[in-house]
């Protein structure tokens, strides 16, 4: 059996079956997908998550399901997002705090577009060595300025989504990106665990290769 399938095979384990599981030593195996907005972090995601059975945690996607449904939360994220800019950090941190302890279960998470700043960095650090199953690897997709800008406009044609509807957002959400976020790669390539992939080209040529770095640290 190929190591991802394996891994899908264990994500059917009820709770009874964690002894068995932990017998097996396969612990938690946990990843980050990494990149600007507009890199392909949620497209690949969907295909990761059916490939391996990790649990999908991207904070747009919990954020844009707090707006939905109109809580305090996401009207607060709403006016951030809207300008492009992170929404806070103690927002963010809670939100995937909660996540993590509702999925307690899972062998393993897969983060999307989290954590986007140290700060978040170091708090997800601190919520996962709580339960000693660290970040395996931060997967980095790499994708040229024009090429995302390229990308979120064309979503925006059909999205619906407010925060790819013009190009100035979509500047300032690659500023933010920019200003903010590229500190995250520094603070886990001091533990050797970014890796870089090329983001640009076939969708199924991209989900090759992080396929193939994904199970060489399986
Ligand atoms: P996110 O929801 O994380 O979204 P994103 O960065 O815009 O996009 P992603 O990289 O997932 O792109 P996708 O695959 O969809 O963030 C939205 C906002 O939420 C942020 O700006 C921020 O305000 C807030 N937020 C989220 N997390 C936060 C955090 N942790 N802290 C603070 N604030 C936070 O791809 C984009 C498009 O490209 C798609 O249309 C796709 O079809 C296309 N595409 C993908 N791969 C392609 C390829 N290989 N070739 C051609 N097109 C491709």
């Amino acid at each position: 059996m190929l190591k991802r399938e394996k891994l899908a095979h264990f994500s059917h384990f009820s709770h009874s079956n964690l002894a068995n599981f932990a017998s097996l030593n396969l612990s938690m195996f946990n990843l980050i997908l990494f990149g600007p907005p507009g890199s392909g972090k949620g497209t690949q995601s969907e295909k990761l998550i059916l490939a391996y059975g990790l649990k999908h945690l991207s904070t747009g996607d919990l954020l844009r399901s707090e707006i939905a449904q109109q809580t305090p939360l996401g009207i607060e994220a709403r006016s951030f997002m809207d300008k492009g800019e992170l929404v806070p950090d103690e927002v963010v941190i809670g939100m995937i705090s909660s996540a993590i302890d509702n999925n307690s279960q899972t062998k393993g998470f897969l983060f999307d577009g989290f954590p986007r700043t140290p700060a978040q960095a170091e708090a997800l650090d601190k919520l996962l060595e709580f339960k000693g199953a660290p970040i395996a690897a931060m997967l980095s997709l790499e994708v040229g300025e024009e090429e995302l800008i390229k990308r979120l406009v064309k979503r925006g044609e059909t999205s619906g989504r407010s925060d790819d509807t013009n190009e100035e957002i979509i500047r300032a959400r690659l500023a933010e990106y920019h200003k903010k976020t590229t500190a995250v790669a520094d603070h886990y390539k001091v533990f050797g665990k970014v890796v870089n992939i090329k983001g640009e080209g076939q969708i199924d040529e991209i989900f090759k290769s992080l396929c193939a770095e994904i199970d060489a640290r399986m």
